[in-house]
């Protein structure tokens, strides 16, 4: 029997995009997002699993990715296995309990939770859906790594068929305190929580996170907990924090990157004023969209000295458009944005350029390193990656962050200007400031932000979390034995 040890890693998401070439052939990219990549350098490492091996990622998606008689795909890389979920059903998980009540609940938008039953057994139907698949495919020794809010039940749907696999759950988005928890039906806190904590490594970005969930746990399912563990019948589950990061050394090298250097002069002639500043956020409530433009607003208003010579640049990525509030939201932003140009422009200056599209890798590139200022105001964000790749590739030692405080990355990026954003008179106070820093404060700043993530890339992120997964079950066998 082939005993290998085997990384399953389970996401909503896949790590390819799937087209078709006119001639019917498939067409895998594989995403080169940072969580990816990380994976893929440990396996290469060797030191974790077999050489050679690939890595199995479950993961949803629609059938037509699969050829006559598949039920995986494969890359150089990744063996996927691509987990079906019915349209109707898919819609009620994804867009429904996921997007409309996990969401908002974590980021503290109770008011825009929907509560919805029938979204609630989707959810349910869905993680089971992934269980059965993987159930059927795990085998003894392998390592399951599930990431994100659109899984909470998987692990303890895993556990119950798998008392000793080892199994990792990672929440990328913020566990809201008790009190905001506890609105949910209790049927669902306790169901969600007794979900994430099958698995032996509950992960966090923060501490803060970390505590509010055993919080939770301790009042909902009753459990002794310390500082990191909950004791359970026959089980110590650990709770930590690893703050996710970013590939350093990628976001370093954009800075003179030829495809860069070209599209940045290609924006700086565009873009003729004195200063500028950017955002970019996917469209949702959590970023502050509102705030942001308010802030500037209130600036424009209170320093006219600054008018024509600074613009800010804000990119609004389209997202869960089909979801009304994404779409009213959308309507008050470009409201605003008018009101703000009405306002101020001049027939030669609009003090904001707003897009709402996505840009290529290389105009991020751009606008990261030709930015004076990144304005970065999300009202709640589990960590926020933009800010932590503006620093990264600032190789010049130039610009300015602000960020806001209730940004998980907040925690370790101590160069940035930190801001309340729903305080519109401290976002003016630290535009003045981020636009005056003289160029020595601005390389101090940037130096000792870039020595915390140079340090703690993405690849380190990933490492502790395994290694962390590996001490905590041996620490569960030796509990076992006595
Ligand atoms: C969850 C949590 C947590 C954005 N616009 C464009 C573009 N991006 C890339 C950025 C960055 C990523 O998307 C967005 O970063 P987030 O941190 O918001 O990540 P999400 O996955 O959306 O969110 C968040 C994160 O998980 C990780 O745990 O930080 O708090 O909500 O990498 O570069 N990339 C390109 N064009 C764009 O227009 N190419």
């Amino acid at each position: 029997m082939n005993d290998e040890k085997r990384l399953i890693i389970v996401a909503y998401r896949i790590p390819f995009k799937v087209t078709f070439k006119e001639s019917g052939e498939r067409v895998l990219q594989q995403n080169s997002g940072g969580l990816v990549s990380a994976i893929l350098s440990l396996a290469e490492k060797g030191d974790v699993f077999g050489k050679n091996q690939k890595i199995h990622w479950f993961g949803y998606s629609t059938p037509d990715i699969l050829q006559e008689g598949e039920t995986q795909v494969e890359n150089e890389n990744f063996i996927v296995h691509p987990v079906l979920i019915e349209d109707a059903l898919n819609d009620a998980y994804y867009e429904g309990f996921c997007n409309s009540t996990i969401w908002p609940i974590s980021h503290y938008y109770p008011y825009l939770t929907s509560f919805n039953e029938e979204d609630y057994e989707a959810y349910v139907k869905a993680n089971k859906i992934f269980a059965d698949q993987i159930n059927a495919f795990i085998r003894p020794g392998d390592m399951v790594w599930i990431q994100d809010y659109q899984l909470m039940l998987l692990p303890g749907m895993l556990r119950s068929e798998n008392p000793d696999a080892s199994i990792g759950y990672f929440h990328h988005i913020p566990f809201a305190t008790f009190e905001i928890f506890r609105l949910l039906p209790k049927q669902w806190q306790t169901e969600l929580l007794k979900g994430m904590i099958g698995a032996d490594l509950v992960g966090f970005h923060t501490n803060d996170y970390s505590q509010y969930f055993l919080r939770s746990v301790q009042r909902v399912l009753g459990y002794d907990t310390t500082a990191r563990d909950i004791s359970i019948p026959n089980r110590i589950v650990r709770v930590d924090t690893f703050p996710i990061s970013i590939d350093y050394n990628k976001f370093q090298e954009l800075y003179n990157d030829p495809g860069v250097i070209e599209k940045r002069k290609e924006f700086l002639k565009d873009l003729s004023a004195e200063k500028n500043i950017f955002s970019v956020d996917r469209l949702d409530y959590s970023k502050g969209l509102i705030h942001r433009l308010n802030g500037f607003e209130y600036f424009l208003d209170q320093y006219p000295q600054w008018h024509t010579r600074v613009v800010l640049t804000m990119i609004v990525v389209p997202s869960r458009e089909t979801i009304l509030k994404y779409a009213e939201m959308k309507h008050e932003l470009e409201e605003a944005v008018g009101r703000i140009n009405g306002k101020y422009g001049t027939l030669g200056w609009r003090p904001v350029i707003y897009l709402y599209r996505s840009l290529s890798f290389e105009e991020l590139g751009a606008l990261y390193t030709l930015a004076d200022v990144a304005l970065i105001t999300p009202i709640r964000d589990g960590m926020n990656l933009v800010a932590k790749e503006f620093v990264a590739t600032r190789t010049d030692k130039k610009g300015v962050l602000i960020l806001s405080e209730m940004a998980g990355a907040s925690l370790e990026l101590n160069g940035a200007i930190l801001i309340n954003p729903t305080d519109k008179r401290t976002l003016a106070a630290a535009i003045i400031q981020a636009l005056t820093m003289d160029e020595q404060e601005q390389t101090q700043r940037m130096q000792m932000m870039q020595d915390r993530i140079r340090v703690y890339d993405i690849f380190k992120w990933t490492e502790d979390y395994m290694d962390q997964l590996d001490i905590i079950k041996l620490k569960q066998m030796e509990f076992e034995e006595k």
